[in-house]
């Protein structure tokens, strides 16, 4: 099951831009199926806890204030190969290193602020997907 999903978040800066449309018109031109889908806004203590894995990292603090800056897009995705297919689709984290189409390399500003996030594995994506979508909402 979890083998062919990712997590997918629309990240503030993206929203403010108005990039919604574009990139979601992107991730199915794609080939992924939308199976949740919500506006909202992470608060301090949720983004702590998505983001506990880069606790010790020197750009945690500044991570934690850019995602609660605003409301962000979350989605979970399903397609074969998602989260491989899905990392392809949005680029390196550093949009300057994002392959010519990505979705970083059109929408994203900066390394803190890269417009999407993408799972970077299937146990992860299972977790994330729990972590914003309760099971009634993930079809
Ligand atoms: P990815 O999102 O491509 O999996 P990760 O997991 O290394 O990248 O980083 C998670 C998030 O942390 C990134 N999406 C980005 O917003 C932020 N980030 C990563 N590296 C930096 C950095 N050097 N400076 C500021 N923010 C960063």
């Amino acid at each position: 099951m979890a083998t062919n999903r990712t997590l997918t978040m629309i990240k503030p800066d993206a929203v403010k831009a108005g990039h919604i449309g574009a990139i979601l018109n992107q991730i199915n031109e794609a080939g992924f199926r939308i199976v949740a889908l919500k506006l909202t806004q992470l608060t301090q203590a949720s983004a702590e806890q998505f983001y506990a894995v880069h606790h010790e990292r020197p750009f945690f603090g500044e991570l934690v204030e850019f995602m609660t800056s605003g409301p962000i897009v979350a989605a979970i995705l399903e397609k074969d190969n998602a989260v491989a297919d899905f990392r392809t689709l949005i680029g390196a984290t550093n949009p300057a290193e994002a392959a010519e189409g990505t979705i970083r390399a059109k929408y994203a500003k900066s390394i803190g602020e890269n417009a999407v996030h993408g799972s970077d594995s299937d146990e992860n994506a299972a977790i994330e997907g729990n972590f914003h979508f309760a099971g009634c909402e993930q079809y």
